[in-house]
């Protein structure tokens, strides 16, 4: 097995967590971030200790521009060779009609799901880029939509508005990426049990936990295992567009609960 270096932003829950866990299992070097350092530390040790590979953690906020390209300028050397970014920090917050929604939640959505996305994307594309290895893919960039990104639901308006960007700025990478032989897989997952809804609807449990009443969600492992298989196909082969959901939920409208 070829060690490799994996990027993850927003590692310090769900999908992200569960992605740090899944490659450092089969071997991999991590790269770790989020906004909350205590909990990106913890993550970091246990999983050394758990699978004996090297993780470093990388405190920053996404929308920081000046941090994000700071931080991953400056990685230590040995670091630097990137070939996975998992590119998953985001948040919906408020699901609220158009008029009445929160124009602060409107802003933190755009700026981490579109500005924090675009700035960490830059960044890391730019270390595969400069890449010297013409004959071989120089990285590999898999970028988290949302069936949000597909198709509109009544009060989703800016969070889905964030995700159509997500889908239409994956696309774009993919076009302009092409030269440098980067990979752009976009998945799109549906309804995944995480922090998600806790942090849209601002701490309250009850409401957080009804977005999953009888539907089996996907597991935050569920979207993992699919992000691994998609980095780990044979080097000539690309996932593009993966849309993944629980078998009681056809896109971002449709749902069939128990
Ligand atoms: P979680 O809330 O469980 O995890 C979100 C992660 O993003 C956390 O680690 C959080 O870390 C990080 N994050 C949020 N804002 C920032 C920021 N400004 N800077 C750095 N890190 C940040 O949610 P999920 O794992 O479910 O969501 C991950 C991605 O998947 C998001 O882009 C989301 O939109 C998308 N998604 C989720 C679905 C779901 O149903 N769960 C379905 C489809 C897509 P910290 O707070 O420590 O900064
Ligand atoms: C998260 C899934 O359906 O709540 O992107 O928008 S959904």
């Amino acid at each position: 097995m070829m060690q490799k270096i994996i990027f993850i932003s927003g590692a310090t829950s769900g999908f992200g967590k569960a992605c740090a866990y899944k490659f450092a299992a089969a071997g991999h070097k991590l790269i770790i971030n989020g906004r909350r350092q205590e909990r990106l530390f913890e993550i970091a040790k246990e999983i050394e200790k758990k699978y004996n590979t090297a993780v470093m953690p990388l405190t920053f906020d996404v929308r920081d521009e000046n941090a994000v390209f700071e931080k991953i300028n400056n990685v230590p050397q040995e670091w630097k060779n990137i070939d996975v970014l998992v590119n998953n920090a985001g948040l919906a917050l408020g699901r609220d009609y158009f008029e009445e929604a929160s124009l602060e939640d409107w802003n933190i959505m755009i700026d981490t799901n579109i500005k924090g996305f675009l700035y960490v994307a830059k960044a890391v594309s730019q270390i595969m880029a400069a890449k010297n290895n013409n004959a071989g893919c120089k990285g590999h960039i898999i970028n988290l939509g949302s069936v949000a990104g597909k198709d509109v639901y009544d009060r989703g308006n800016v969070y889905c508005g964030t995700k159509f960007a997500v889908d239409a700025i994956s696309k774009a990478m993919r076009v302009d990426l092409l030269r440098h032989q980067i990979k752009v897989t976009a998945i799109h997952p549906g309804a995944a049990e995480t922090e998600f809804s806790l942090v849209r609807f601002k701490g309250d449990e009850a409401t957080a936990k009804s977005v999953y009443d009888g539907l089996n969600p996907l597991t935050a492992e569920d979207v993992a295992d699919t992000i691994f298989y998609c980095a780990t196909l044979p080097e000539n082969v690309c996932i593009n567009d993966l849309t993944i959901t629980c078998l009681r939920q056809a896109n971002g409208i449709y749902f069939n609960r128990e």
